[in-house]
């Protein structure tokens, strides 16, 4: 049974009206998005660790400007997404402290390594793609803080997956080494870019009460297919394999037939035993502490300035 505040939210819900942070909303529903605007947030920020690993290590001046970029707008994400957590009354303080106590999560996907040049390709053209493919569809989310930071996101996600395509590119054409290079990426890359989509819908605990909300717009695996649909036709272009057998045009459902990845290993990895795990968690929490000193030397700065105005 819903309390009249529940069905007068609700109403507003089905009715595609914004939330906003000052209005009514159920428990439930500021719990979610803290959990997954949170946990989108903690992923742009541990995701500039595999690619700011390679800043140093670009081939050109262009392609490492082109990077550097790309990784600061992911601090940039991570802080509007920080921004819109906190209009639903939780601090920024509160959230890194649950990211790096390990009770918070991050995607699954960086916990994986960039061993090379052709990586960083990878992540940009599969990582990325399957970012868009989910963000884009949450710019209609219900509450408005977040559909408002997913638009601007969004716009810069795509110049990501191109810049990832681009360098995909000219790997596959390339020496045969560099191919050779581009499809290794496309065959560690391509299950774990899978599993960014969240487990299959059966397992997918929040998706029902998440998608009556309107806080998310698809299932996770309708997202997953429309990626595997619109990515094999880019491997194609490239001349690289998806590592799937069972890949499959099938013209009756008018999308392909393919393999679902490993999900014990993506459980284990959630658990925290992925190739990288540690080392994630531990850069973040070096950067905690290696902030420290500036963090003291800003609030001593405002409590002088405070001790000033009283005088
Ligand atoms: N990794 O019931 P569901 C980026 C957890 S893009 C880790 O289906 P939900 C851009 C889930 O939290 C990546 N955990 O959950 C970039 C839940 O556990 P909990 C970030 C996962 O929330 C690119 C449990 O499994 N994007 O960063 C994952 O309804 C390149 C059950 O799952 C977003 O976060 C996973 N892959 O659906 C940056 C998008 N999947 O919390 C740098 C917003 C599931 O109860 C470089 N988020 N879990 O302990 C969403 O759309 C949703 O949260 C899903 C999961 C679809 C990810």
């Amino acid at each position: 049974d819903m309390s009249p505040e529940e069905v007068a939210f609700q109403d507003k819900v089905d009715a595609d009206i914004k939330i906003e942070p000052r209005d009514w909303m159920p428990d439930g529903y500021r719990k979610t998005l803290i959990r997954q605007i949170g946990q989108h947030a903690h992923s742009e920020i541990v995701g500039q660790l595999p690619e700011g690993n390679w800043i140093a290590r670009a081939p050109t001046l262009e392609r490492k400007m082109i990077l550097l970029a790309k990784v600061q707008d992911e601090a940039g994400h991570g802080l509007y997404l920080y921004s819109a957590a906190e209009t639903l009354g939780v601090t920024r303080d509160e959230l890194t402290e649950a990211l790096l106590s390990g009770k918070m999560k991050y995607s699954s996907i960086f916990n994986y390594p960039t061993l090379n040049w052709a990586d960083i390709g990878a992540v940009g053209w599969l990582v990325d793609g399957a970012a868009i493919m989910n963000q884009v569809p949450l710019q209609r989310t219900s509450y408005g803080p977040y559909s408002r930071a997913m638009i601007r996101i969004c716009k810069e996600e795509s110049f990501h997956q191109r810049q990832g395509y681009d360098i995909m590119m000219k790997m596959a054409q390339g020496t045969p080494e560099q191919k050779k290079m581009a499809q290794d990426a496309l065959n560690r890359f391509w299950y774990p870019s899978l599993m960014m989509f969240g487990p299959s819908d059966a397992e997918s605990v929040h998706s029902a009460q998440s998608m009556a909300w309107k806080i998310k717009i698809n299932t996770n695996d309708e997202l997953r297919q429309k990626f595997v649909d619109q990515t094999v036709p880019q491997a194609e272009y490239l001349g690289l394999t998806v590592p799937d057998e069972n890949l499959k045009w099938n013209e009756e459902k008018g999308g392909y037939d393919f393999s679902e990845p490993d999900w014990s290993e993506f459980f284990d990895v959630l658990k925290g035993n992925g190739p990288c795990n540690n080392d994630r968690l531990n850069a973040r929490v070096n950067a905690w502490e290696d902030g420290q000193w500036v963090r003291d030397g800003l609030l001593a700065h405002a409590e002088k300035k405070a001790a000033r105005k009283v005088a």
